[in-house]
């Protein structure tokens, strides 16, 4: 079928929509049977990479010696780790420090969200240590008091970690509190539901499968829609000094 040219897809100065009918695949340096759907990457603007990893079953991630979270979208991951395999499934995560050796490799085929940047430690601090977790474990937390909106944080609340990856579920009509504009950016991966983002001066429609690169103070707005929750995996660059 003909699109004529149409997409939702969007590339900015200062945010990007990456949609599914515009995602090209390729593999990344080490991957071995699997592929990469690159969402945003320095050549954007952004300060860490994050890719959509699709494996055949016995397929591998490359190896990384930047820290790395990896969210297991569909199948199960194998994660070979300080002499231990961890079996990953849907819903489920790991953090990687950086430099930790670490072999990551598809039971069947899989899809999983995966995040890599430099590892940027702080004075004082030690670095941080292998985490593993499942979604649901987290506990939720209504944003600013709404109780319509929870939010559950992935990685452990300690200084130590230089970024926060946490899911974001809006009952249906709920919505951020307020237009934000921080110095953070965001890597955003829809995994459920719909709903209007505002980013920058637009708004756009978006819906499971889509993914958001927000830059540093790109004006930002949520507002969910349909019958059921919109949810969503979102990183961000925390614990850190702009200038450090
Ligand atoms: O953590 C955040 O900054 C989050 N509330 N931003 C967002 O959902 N666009
Ligand atoms: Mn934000």
């Amino acid at each position: 079928m003909h699109h004529l040219g149409f997409t939702r897809t969007i590339a900015r100065s200062n945010y990007t929509l990456h949609t599914p009918d515009s995602f090209v695949p390729a593999p990344l340096p080490g991957m071995a049977r699997a592929t990469a759907i690159v969402h945003a990457a320095p050549a954007l603007g952004a300060k860490f990479t994050m890719y959509t990893a699709e494996l055949e079953a016995t397929g591998q991630l490359g190896p990384s010696t930047m820290q790395r979270f990896v969210y297991v979208l569909e199948g199960e991951l194998t994660l070979d780790a300080k002499g231990k395999q961890r079996r990953i499934t849907p819903n489920g995560f790991a953090y990687i420090p950086a430099g930790l050796p670490h072999r990551i490799q598809a039971s069947s085929k899989s899809r999983a969200a995966v995040i890599e940047k430099p590892y940027q430690s702080r004075d004082g601090l030690g670095s941080p240590g292998l985490v593993l977790g499942r979604e649901k474990s987290a506990r939720p937390q209504p944003l600013l008091g709404d109780a319509d909106v929870q939010v559950r944080s992935l990685i452990p609340a300690d200084p130590a970690f230089d970024l926060a990856v946490n899911t974001m579920t809006y009952a249906p009509g709920a919505t951020l509190p307020m237009v934000e504009s921080h110095v953070m950016e965001h890597g955003l991966l829809m995994l459920d539901g719909a709903g209007i983002y505002r980013l920058g001066d637009d708004w756009h429609p978006v819906s499971a499968g889509d993914f958001i690169w927000m830059g540093p103070y790109c004006p930002q707005w949520f507002g969910a829609l349909g019958k059921t929750p919109a949810r969503y995996l979102i990183y961000k660059d925390w614990n850190r000094h702009p200038q450090a």
